[in-house]
């Protein structure tokens, strides 16, 4: 297991100084931010964003995300260039030593909270999502904006994606990323990248947009589109935990030998769906986080662990559910955790 933490790139304010800091931190996961989503990275950001992580003796073998353009959800007769793009960044990836790419399927918009700074108990402040709250909630009015997403686009052209969507059923979406799997896959097998998808977060859909990322049966079905070590899957414990009927360590063991990466933290399950992310041990939450790591390792995990989102605890700001202090915590608790078990 190598023990990671993300990094946002020259601007984030946790610097790689400060991560390299960490007791047993092995490498960073990031991305090259500068180019719009679907196009090619320039070999330059990446070598650059590779050589600094190295400069402090940190690996950078993971890329999260590479992102898929929205023309590859869709299906439209446009996908094909950008799926040709897609392919031409892991090569270009792979020659500076990437060994491992997560992504995600969710169309428009990616990971989503209703609040961004709630405050918990002791006094720190967490992510929350309340479905009430998202149901009223208007995408185009929201003025909500996290980590991640791509927010590149006009109102109309948002408006204009929305409206593509409407078409698109759950089905016809999951037979979009069985194509683009079958395109990528070889590629990847070919220059040595595992590929990562990153469940969905809520593992529901959102907006009357479809999502297909959730549970026990979707990864099924995504492992066996392509049936070959390079098509894997992130185990992302809040994401995958937030679906009440999921099972992670069934999950664990149905992907056993194909989970490249792991997201570990902890959520408070509240009712049907709400719930609250906390700190990451087990006591603070509603998931059992030694039993999950302990699932890990004995299904012979060797792939890349990072901590999930933190709360802000003693005063620190910043990219919410990314600051330093707490995943940093969550690092060590999931190391003790690993050597324990
Ligand atoms: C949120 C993250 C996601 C994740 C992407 C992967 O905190 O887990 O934004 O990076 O979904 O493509």
């Amino acid at each position: 297991m190598k023990m990671t933490f993300r990094w946002y790139g020259e601007s984030d304010k946790v610097t790689l100084d400060m991560i390299r800091q960490i007791p047993c931190i092995h490498g960073v996961v990031t991305a090259v931010y500068d180019t719009p989503v679907g196009t090619v990275w320039a070999e330059e950001s990446i070598k650059r964003l590779v050589t600094a992580c190295h400069n402090k003796g940190l690996s950078c073998e993971v890329i999260e995300s590479v992102p898929v353009h929205e023309d590859i959800k869709l299906g439209l007769a446009t996908a094909k260039q950008y799926i040709e793009n897609y392919k031409e960044n892991l090569r270009r990836l792979a020659k500076f030593g990437i060994k491992c790419v997560c992504y995600n399927f969710m169309p428009v918009f990616d990971w989503l909270r209703s609040e961004l700074s709630s405050p918990l108990e002791d006094g720190s402040h967490a992510l929350a999502y309340n479905h009430e709250t998202v149901l009223n909630m208007n995408p185009l009015t929201s003025g909500l904006s996290l980590p991640g997403w791509d927010e590149s686009y006009t109102k109309e052209q948002l408006k204009e994606l929305l409206n593509k969507y409407a078409d698109i059923s759950e089905e016809r979406l999951f037979k979009n990323l069985e194509n683009f799997l079958r395109e990528v896959i070889p590629v990847a097998k070919e220059v040595g990248i595992n590929m990562a998808i990153h469940p969905d977060d809520p593992p529901w859909g959102i907006f009357g947009l479809p999502r297909i990322v959730t549970g026990k049966a979707s990864i099924k079905r995504i492992l066996s589109a392509v049936d070959c070590t390079n098509n894997g899957i992130t185990f992302c414990a809040g994401s995958l935990g937030a679906g009440r009927d999921n099972d992670l360590s069934e999950i664990i063991r149905i992907a056993k030998g194909r989970i490249h990466f792991a997201h570990l933290r902890n959520i408070k399950l509240i009712n049907e769906k709400d719930f609250t992310e906390t700190a990451h041990p087990s006591a603070c939450g509603s998931l059992n986080m030694a039993e999950i790591v302990k699932e890990l390792k004995q299904s012979g995990f060797n792939g890349y662990i990072r901590p999930d989102h933190g709360r802000m605890i003693w005063g620190e700001t910043g990219k919410f559910g990314y600051g330093l202090f707490d995943r940093a915590l969550g690092a060590t608790y999931i190391l003790g955790l690993w050597e324990g078990c």
